[in-house]
């Protein structure tokens, strides 16, 4: 059967083990007869350099170096800086962060969707500033154990950021999503990073739309399959 599948927002760490053998299970099994897997960014919790020693990378890259299809990657707002050298490690083609797929007829356009929350304009300010390439450069040029002080740093400003945030300038703006649907001209996206998994009817280009959200994987599997006849958010037990 034509199936194409997507998943996001892992947030694969040395820390949580079950979501790691999840996702090994996951892609041993589920993604094994795919036409193609589209990881939708935040892959791992955070991503301090191609150059970091730790094995879980090595053991991910492997796993998906052995899938027998084509693997797709865009960055998260955890692994933005993720580069070709562990790409080419995985096997995966790394995508701009809006990509239109002609799946089975129809266009679809993929994002993390963290760019979509324009209400936030902490974050969106967050993320120019670390999306400089200088400042890129710079980070990637200082020793591991800096990298993993800072990074450790950003991830505790953001958890505390989010306790004083409303959940509503968390999500998606709406006129944001109508907006990158009009420019592409499609009447199909499928994002994540908000963590709240849906489907959303739509009216976009004068015409029935549908926005797919996957869920974070937590406790559980979260992907959108994409056949001919269907787009189907799916969650399944790790
Ligand atoms: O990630 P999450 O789910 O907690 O929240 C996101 C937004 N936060 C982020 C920040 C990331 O968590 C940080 C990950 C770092 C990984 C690698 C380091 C790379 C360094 C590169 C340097 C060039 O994305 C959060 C959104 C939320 O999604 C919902 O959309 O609200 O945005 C924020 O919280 C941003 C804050 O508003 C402001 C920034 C707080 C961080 C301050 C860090 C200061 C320490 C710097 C030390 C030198
Ligand atoms: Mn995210």
């Amino acid at each position: 059967m034509s199936r194409t599948l997507f998943i996001a927002d892992l947030h694969l760490c040395q820390e949580e083990p079950a979501i790691t053998a999840g996702f090994l299970h996951f892609l041993q099994r589920e993604a094994q007869t795919a036409d193609a897997l589209y990881i939708l960014g935040d892959l791992f919790e955070a991503w301090i350099g191609d150059d970091d020693p730790n094995p879980l990378h090595q053991q991910i890259a492997a796993a998906l170096r052995a899938l027998p299809l084509p693997v797709y990657f865009i960055h998260g707002n955890r692994d933005f800086l993720l580069g070709q050298r562990y790409a080419r490690a995985c096997g995966m083609t790394l995508l701009p962060e809006e990509q239109v797929v002609q799946l089975y007829g129809k266009a679809v356009l993929i994002m993390h969707g963290d760019t979509l929350c324009t209400d936030d304009a902490g974050y969106q300010r967050f993320r120019r500033k670390v999306h400089q390439r200088w400042l890129q450069r710079l980070f990637l040029a200082l020793p591991l154990r800096l990298r993993q002080r800072i990074a450790a740093r950003m991830r505790d400003g953001s958890k505390d950021a989010n306790q004083h945030k409303s959940a509503a300038i968390m999500d998606v703006n709406a006129q944001a999503v109508s907006a990158v649907m009009q420019r592409h001209q499609v009447q199909w996206l499928i994002h994540g990073h908000t963590h709240r998994p849906a489907t959303h009817p739509l009216l976009v280009n004068g015409q029935p739309a549908e926005r797919l959200v996957l869920g974070a994987w937590h406790h559980a599997g979260s992907m959108i399959e994409v056949t001919p006849e269907a787009l189907t958010l799916i969650h399944f037990p790790f």
